[in-house]
């Protein structure tokens, strides 16, 4: 091999090594039969918001589980990270209002990291946060309003945001003082990035399955964690 294709082929296995650098991933699985999820049937005693379901109300989302078991919805993060937040500096996560519903339901982010909540829907809400650690806050948006900016400054566990004047709609925000930290998706995978080598325990939390935990070992590559939940 001549010297510049051995240094192509050095320099690509180092990119994809970076590439899953000391990532913690995983698959979070739901094993069993979940609960059946209701119809919000208040909806259709609000005209403006039934307007937007012409076919059919939406369904509470406490188990969002797919076809093949993939749960979403969990928070995973690294035990005894505390304080390693780098506030402000991380990009900021978006909470929309879109159809009388939060989306997304589970949000996760960072001590000092702004949360964007918008009024995507054609009609009021009132956003009223409701921690445990930090301040309560209740505050009313139009329709096309200006986006509400909020920041907490103390970790928390599914923090309740509620509407007002629409009482089934419920987000449930969780805060950590560190980065280290991931909701898995629709797809049940998570991904928490540039986790430095070492020997941790990792928390799994869904709201309504509970919380599990497991000791792993961080290497140069990474690691993975699955976790099973069944019915409580
Ligand atoms: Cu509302």
């Amino acid at each position: 091999m001549k010297k510049t294709s051995l240094l192509l082929a050095i320099g690509l296995l180092a990119a994809a090594q970076c590439l899953h650098a000391a990532d913690v991933t995983g698959v979070i699985t739901f094993q069993g039969t979940a609960p059946a999820e209701k119809e919000i049937t208040p909806i259709k005693d609000d005209p403006s918001c039934a307007a937007l379901y012409p076919s059919g109300l939406p369904k509470t989302r406490f188990y969002v589980v797919g076809a093949n078991g993939e749960l979403a919805d969990v928070v995973v993060s690294l035990k005894g990270m505390s304080g390693k937040s780098p506030g402000a500096a991380a990009p900021p996560v978006t909470l929309d209002q879109k159809g009388a519903l939060y989306v997304p339901q589970i949000v996760a982010l960072q001590t000092g990291q702004k949360l964007v909540v918008k009024n995507s829907d054609p009609f009021i809400h009132n956003v009223h946060a409701k921690p445990v650690a930090n301040p309560e806050s209740n505050q009313v948006q139009m329709s096309g309003g200006a986006d509400l900016i909020y920041t907490f400054d103390r970790p928390e566990l599914f923090l309740k945001f509620q509407c007002d004047v629409h009482p089934w709609m419920f987000a449930w925000v969780s805060v950590f003082d560190h980065p280290y930290f991931a909701a898995s998706g629709a797809d049940g995978k998570f991904t928490i990035k540039n986790v430095p080598a070492g020997k941790y325990t990792l928390e799994a939390i869904h709201r309504k399955l509970g919380a599990q935990t497991a000791e792993l070992e961080v290497k140069a590559d990474g690691a993975v964690q699955n976790f099973t939940f069944s019915p409580k």
